[in-house]
């Protein structure tokens, strides 16, 4: 066989299994793995030391993202980059359906805006903001399409986003007919809104009266709500960027009674506790939901390690600090989001496998294999099988990389890792069969990445991920 690539004498990690193999790529297909493969002519990647991994999945992005009346920093080109940068070969990022819009409109526009920029692949869920008989007739439209998922709010009503209980299970109802998933973001917008205006009121204005205004409670009643609406509709759901200890029980519980009810949680969440709110950057730390205290940071962790929180996903949403002073005198109108496309591996990583939280394997299976299953990309990506996509990334474990805004590649002039030094990072992100960065070097043009239709997914599939999960 005369391959294009091959991938020599590196440690192959899947979310099942860890050997010694090399890897060769024809086009842009994994084509054969075994224990030696003759380049003979092919290009080389050299991996000894270090580990070979399917690239990461990062499940929740948001590029050039409008919202509260600005636009998120990274665009489809710097966003990607960032994420290959990182590991990641495939976003998932959020089309927001605009009012009024059909679904199959808002896909055309996040697609002209994807299309001719991004250097990673990437699939879209699609926001339902403003729901209708047509729009719901369009959600099993949308299934066909390739977008077998879906995300509701629960919460950012002045931003016209929040759906009502009834509509939120009109949603969940019909993804269910079309073997799809429902995706929420699970705050009390009322709560959220009472003790905003309370600290309002009082002049209490800086970003520690975000956090204040969103306590553990206010995401542990919309998980617990959330599930109780996925039970009525006997409908799968998927928590996104959970951030608790009540919302992690929750959802635990519904998986104890065979519910297919999964969650993801976020690098953010894992590394700081909310003490970060008394920092002098603290709006920097400004997203939804806020981070909460250590006890819920170790049960992320918990929860992670026990196989009931099922994906790891950035939600990145950045902005800049001229961004972030929109909000200098009321923290409500600090532009909600965070960085974190490029962090996900490296610290998973260096607080997860370095740690001895959880093994190599489960990294693999929190970042790659089970976004994969979860959202209709498996075995396509997901995996380093013959016939997948050369979807690849060669890991130093030992390289330090300080996190600082100017070793990361987001369109930014902050980090929240900024006093953090990751060991263990990405030294080559390979997108099907291509090299897509080097040591942080971009070796792709504008536009390399593609659009991935995935296919809807049973319930049978996804809930076998709770079986045994954490290995
Ligand atoms: N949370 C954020 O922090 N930003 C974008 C949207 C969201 O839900
Ligand atoms: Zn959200
Ligand atoms: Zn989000």
């Amino acid at each position: 066989m005369k391959f294009d690539l091959v991938v020599k004498n590196g440690t192959i990690i899947t979310a099942a299994d860890t050997f010694q193999a090399d890897i060769g790529v024809q086009g842009e297909k994994i084509t054969a793995v075994a224990q030696t493969i003759a380049p003979d002519g092919a290009k080389l990647i050299e991996a000894k030391g270090k580990y070979v991994i399917p690239g990461a999945i990062d499940g929740h992005t948001h590029m050039e993202f409008p919202f509260m009346s600005t636009t998120s920093a990274d665009d489809f080109h710097t966003g990607t980059f960032a994420a290959a940068c990182g590991g990641v070969t495939t976003i998932m990022d959020f089309a927001l359906q605009g009012k009024g819009e059909s679904l199959m409109q808002t896909a055309r526009n996040w697609h002209a805006k994807a299309d001719p920029k991004v250097v990673t692949d990437y699939g879209l869920h699609m926001i339902v903001r403003d729901l209708n008989d047509h729009i719901l007739a369009e959600l099993g439209e949308m299934v066909q399409y390739g977008i077998p998922s879906f995300k509701v709010f629960t919460t950012y009503r002045k931003e016209g986003l929040l759906l009502d209980d009834g509509a939120i299970f009109r949603v969940m109802e019909e993804v269910r007919k079309h073997n799809g998933i429902v995706g929420l973001h699970c705050e009390n917008n009322d709560l959220i809104e009472t003790l905003m205006a309370g600290f309002l009121k009082e002049k209490k204005t800086s970003p520690e009266y975000f956090r204040k205004s969103k306590p553990a409670e206010v995401e542990g009643e919309a998980v617990q709500r959330a599930i109780m609406l996925a039970r009525c509709a006997g409908a799968p759901m998927y928590v996104v960027h959970m951030s608790t200890q009540y919302g992690r029980n929750r959802v635990w519980e519904a998986q104890q009674e065979g519910l297919p009810v999964y969650a993801e949680t976020c690098p953010h969440y894992l590394v700081f506790a909310d003490e970060v709110y008394q920092r002098k950057d603290a709006a920097n730390f400004v997203m939804s939901p806020p981070i909460k205290g250590a006890a819920d940071r170790a049960a992320l962790w918990a929860g992670l390690a026990n196989g009931d929180i099922s994906t790891v996903a950035s939600d990145h949403c950045c902005f800049t600090t001229e961004q972030k002073k929109m909000g200098e005198d009321d923290f409500t109108k600090i532009p909600n989001g965070v960085a974190g496309t490029e962090a996900i591996l490296p610290i998973l990583f260096s607080e997860g496998v370095r740690k001895n939280r959880i093994s190599l394997n489960l990294w693999v299976r929190i970042t790659s294999y089970n976004p994969a299953k979860l959202f209709g990309l498996y075995p396509r990506k997901g995996t380093l099988s013959v016939g997948s996509d050369a979807d690849i990334v060669v890991f130093d474990p030992d390289k330090k990389v300080p996190m600082t805004a100017k070793n990361l590649h987001s369109r930014i002039d902050h980090s929240i890792y900024e006093e953090y030094t990751a060991t263990g990072w990405p030294v080559a992100t390979i997108v099907r069969g291509q090299v897509v960065q080097e040591n942080g070097e971009l070796k792709v043009d504008k536009g390399w990445g593609k659009y991935i239709a995935r296919r809807p997914v049973t319930e049978s599939e996804t809930l076998s991920l709770l079986v045994g999960a954490a290995t």
